[in-house]
């Protein structure tokens, strides 16, 4: 990897000597490192990514998308901390290696990230990070970004691609998850009901993170306040309530998100409570009524949404998700459905929270 890498930094001119890398393990689709150079005798760090062209089709859309949104959040909070992509010598903010795969270069913020936390007041924080986020982009219109990857969140489009490749059954293995696909079958609509009116045009455009897990916030090691939000690849037009409800998701899930003993899965209460508070005083001025009144019903809907994409790998062969054993991807469906119905059995305490912290 150490040769790999160091041909990639000389490509975007880094200054100093390459001294040390190091694989960073989180994130199921890219690959990213940690890069140090020594510049003058100083270590500087830097964070090399090489995109999976899988699950990204059009990578330079990405880096355009990247481009835009970065340039909006300089131009209109120019004191705030936000990611720097470095161009290469032909001006691009990314390069293609020797074999044909696709990197890009960035700063490294120092800083710590939770993988998951039972502490209110970061969880509190991160709401407040992702909700700055929308919040810094509700003047842009998100009809300006690439659709990088077509119909990402759209749920409808995603459950119908899911019982087709079932009924296709590619590598036999629909017979082992028929209960699951009767569930998902069975909250169909309600489960698809946000994304339809999305595309209806009957709730509003947003520029999306659409991958806001608490480890997508950097925060200041010592303050332990959020610095900056990263993992930009996946900002394109979307649900703002989807960004709060796949935030949620992972965040006030009792378990991991791959638990196998889905006894352990359950949906904290609390924790969602004080998400809200971090998010909603952000986007309170920036969004709906009716986004407000659909951020329950959008963590039910993307909860069975990504429980239904794991579902579709398995029964595709595991190959868009990086996998640690066979049956990881239904492992993970298996945790997702089982956060699901928890979240849908509390969907009347979820409305009433987002309506007393709106009120506050
Ligand atoms: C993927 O690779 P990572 O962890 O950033 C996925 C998200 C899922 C997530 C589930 C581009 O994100 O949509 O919510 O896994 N990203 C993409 O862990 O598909
Ligand atoms: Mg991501």
């Amino acid at each position: 990897m150490h040769d790999s890498l160091k041909a990639i930094g000389e490509k975007f001119n880094l200054p100093g000597t390459f001294y040390a890398c190091e694989t960073i393990t989180n994130g199921n689709v890219n690959s990213t490192y940690k890069v140090t150079y020594l510049d003058k005798g100083e270590p500087v760090s830097y964070i090399f990514q090489r995109i999976n062209t899988y699950a990204f089709h059009k990578p330079e859309e990405i880096m355009m998308n990247i481009d835009r949104v970065s340039n909006h959040i300089h131009e209109h909070f120019p004191d705030e901390q936000t990611l720097v992509f470095y161009n290469t010598d032909e001006g691009h903010n990314y390069c293609y290696d020797s074999s044909g795969d696709f990197w890009r270069v960035m700063n490294y913020v120092d800083s710590i990230t939770f993988n998951a936390t039972d502490d209110t007041a970061v969880i509190e924080s991160v709401g407040q990070a992702f909700g700055h986020f929308t919040m810094q982009l509700s003047g842009f219109d998100g009809n300006l970004l690439y659709e990088t990857i077509p119909n990402f969140h759209n749920t409808a489009a995603r459950l119908d691609k899911l019982f087709a490749d079932a009924a296709e059954d590619p590598k036999r293995r629909r017979s082992k998850v028929q209960a699951e696909l009767d569930y998902i079958s069975s909250v169909k609509d309600l489960a698809s009901d946000l994304s339809i009116r999305f595309n209806n045009k009957d709730l509003p455009v947003r520029v999306t993170h659409n991958d806001t897990k608490c480890n997508n916030v950097l925060f200041d090691r010592v303050t332990k306040k959020p610095l900056v939000v990263i993992d930009y690849d996946t900002i394109m037009p979307g649900m703002a309530i989807y960004d709060f409800g796949d935030a949620v998701r992972f965040i006030a899930n009792t378990a991991d998100e791959d638990e196998p003993d889905i006894s352990k899965v359950s949906f904290d209460i609390d924790k969602y409570r004080a998400f809200c508070k971090g998010y909603i005083r952000e986007v309170r001025d920036s969004i709906t009524q009716e986004e407000l009144d659909s951020m329950g019903l959008a963590t039910f809907s993307i909860t069975i949404e990504l429980a239904s994409r794991f579902l579709d790998d398995y029964l595709l062969g595991d190959e868009y998700f990086k996998i640690n054993y066979p049956e990881h991807n239904l492992v993970r469906t298996r945790c997702q459905l089982a956060l699901a119905k928890d979240i849908w059995s509390k969907m009347v305490q979820l409305n009433a929270i987002v309506k007393e912290v709106a009120e506050q």
